[in-house]
C-alpha cells in the first residue's frame, strides 16, 4: 500500500511536543502531550526533575552578591517551582495528575510524589541556607550571570562559562570492577546481599560457633542481639545457595563492617569480594587453578601463587593465598615489605555442613570459596600506603585516578 507523504495528525503533534520546553509541557495535559504509557510519564517527570536540579545547582554555584539579593533570588526560585498558584509543581498537579486517566494515575502519582521530594531543596529556608553570598568579582568587560545590578550593563558573552569538572571512578570501585571482569569472563555471575545481616547468616549458617572471637562485641557491630552489620561477604554464600541451589558460580562484592580502629591498613567499613563455585566433582585443584589464573590476569603473567594452610570455620581444608611480588618478582622490595610475597586472600573447600545449611547435598556437590579485601588489593596495585585515603574524600587524592 502506498504511504501518504502527508504527516498524520499524531505525527504533527509529536513533532510539536519535541520542540516544547518542559515548562511549556507542564501547561498541557498528558492527553495533549500524547503521553499514553508509564514510560512516557517517567520521561516527562525525569525531564522536569532535571530542570529543577539544574536551576538549584546553578543558583548555588553562582551565589548572590549580598543577603538581600539572596532573599530575592530564593523567593523567585521558590515561587517559580512551589507557589501554590501557578508554581510548576502546582501546574503539574493540575494538568498531569488530576487529568490523568485511570490507567496512568498510579504512575503519575508515584512520579509526582518523587517530584515533590526532589524539590524540597527549593523551599525558601533551604535556599537561604544553600546559596552562598559571594563578593562580585571585578571584571573588566562586564558582569557574570547573577551579578547584574539593576541598571544592568549588557552581559559579556565572551566570558568563560561555569565549568563543572567531571568526576572519576573511585579507586576501590575501579579495583572491584577489574576483579569482577576477570570472573565474569570465567562465567561467574555477580550477586549481592544485605549489609544489615542476621547473626544466623553472618555466623551460625557458616559454622561460626557462639564461642568464636569474631562474634565478640569487640569485633562486630551489633544492631541488636540477632542483627549485625555484616563482618564479611560470606553470608551471601548461604543466601545464594538457598536461592539458586547448585551448580552455582558467583562473585559477591560489597561493603563489610568491623569494630576495627582505623589505622593505615584497617577501616571500620571496607570492601570484600567473595567467590563461590559449587558443582559436581569440584576439587582443590579447581580452586588452585582458578586463583592462579586470576592472579596472573590481575598482576601479570609472570607472577606465581603460593597456597599455605589456614583455618576458617566455613571451609575445610582452608588456605591463605599469596602472590609473588609483581614489582620485584620475589626479590624483596618496599611493596612486598621485603618478603617477596604479597598476601592476597583466604580460601578453601566449602565445609559440607555449610553446603547443607544452604540446602545443597554435600554427597552430590562440592565447592570452593575465597574472600578478599578490595581496599587492600587497591593499596597494593596503586601503591597506596594508607587505607584512610580512600575514605577521606580528598579531591587531590581522588583526581589522580
Ligand atoms: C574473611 O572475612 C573470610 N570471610 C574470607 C573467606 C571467604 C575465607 C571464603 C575462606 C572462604 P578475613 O577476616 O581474613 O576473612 O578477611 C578477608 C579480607 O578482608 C582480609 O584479608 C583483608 O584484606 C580484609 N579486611 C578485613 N578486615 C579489614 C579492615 N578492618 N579493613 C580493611 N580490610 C579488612
Amino acid at each position: 500500500m502506498e504511504r501518504s507523504l502527508q504527516p498524520t495528525w499524531a505525527a504533527k503533534r509529536a513533532a510539536l511536543t519535541t520542540f516544547m520546553t518542559i515548562f511549556d509541557k507542564a501547561k498541557k495535559t498528558l492527553q495533549q502531550l500524547s503521553v499514553t504509557d508509564a514510560h512516557g510519564v517517567e520521561s516527562l517527570f525525569t525531564e522536569l526533575r532535571a530542570a529543577a536540579e539544574r536551576e538549584l545547582a546553578e543558583s548555588i554555584s553562582r551565589g548572590a552578591p549580598n543577603p538581600a539579593q539572596r532573599e530575592k533570588l530564593a523567593k523567585a526560585l521558590r515561587d517559580r517551582w512551589l507557589a501554590r498558584k501557578g508554581g510548576l509543581v502546582a501546574q503539574v498537579d493540575e494538568n498531569w495528575l488530576k487529568t490523568a486517566g485511570k490507567d496512568l494515575k498510579p504512575a503519575v502519582g508515584k512520579q509526582f510524589n518523587e517530584l515533590r521530594r526532589s524539590t524540597v531543596g527549593l523551599e525558601f529556608e533551604k535556599l537561604i541556607e544553600a546559596v552562598p553570598v559571594k563578593e562580585a568579582p571585578v571584571v573588566q568587560m562586564g558582569l557574570p550571570l547573577g551579578f547584574e545590578p539593576a541598571h544592568a550593563t549588557p552581559r559579556d558573552l565572551t566570558l568563560p562559562g561555569y565549568r563543572r569538572p567531571l568526576g572519576s571512578i573511585h579507586p576501590v570501585i575501579r579495583m572491584q570492577r577489574e576483579i569482577e571482569d576477570i570472573f565474569l569472563r570465567l562465567g561467574f555471575r555477580i550477586e549481592s546481599g544485605p549489609e544489615i545481616e542476621s547473626t544466623y547468616y553472618n555466623f551460625d549458617a557458616l559454622n561460626i560457633p557462639e564461642s568464636h572471637p569474631s562474634r565478640d562485641d569487640w569485633d562486630t557491630l551489633y544492631i541488636d542481639s540477632k542483627t549485625v552489620l555484616r563482618t564479611h561477604t560470606s553470608p551471601v554464600q548461604i543466601r545464594s545457595m538457598e536461592k539458586y541451589g547448585a551448580p552455582l558460580y558467583i562473585l559477591i562484592p560489597g561493603k563489610c563492617y568491623r569494630h576495627d580502629n582505623p589505622d593505615s591498613t584497617h577501616s571500620p567499613m571496607f570492601h570484600q569480594i567473595e567467590g563461590l563455585a559449587v558443582d559436581e566433582d569440584i576439587t582443590f585443584a579447581d580452586l588452585k587453578g582458578t586463583l592462579d589464573f586470576f592472579a596472573k590476569m590481575l598482576f601479570g603473567e609472570k607472577v606465581r601463587t603460593r597456597f599455605q594452610p589456614s583455618f576458617f570455620p566455613f571451609t575445610e581444608p582452608s588456605g591463605e593465598v599469596a602472590v609473588s611480588c609483581f614489582v620485584c618478582d620475589g626479590r624483596g622490595c618496599r611493596v612486598c615489605k621485603e618478603s617477596g610475597w604479597i598476601e592476597l586472600m583466604g580460601c578453601g573447600m566449602v565445609h559440607p555442613q555449610v553446603l547443607r545449611n544452604g540446602g545443597i547435598d554435600p554427597d552430590k556437590y562440592s565447592g570452593w570459596a575465597f574472600g578478599l579485601g578490595v581496599d587492600r588489593f587497591a593499596m597494593v596495585k596503586y601503591d597506596i600506603n594508607d587505607i584512610q585515603l580512600f575514605f577521606q574524600g580528598d579531591v587531590r587524592f581522588l583526581e589522580q585516578f
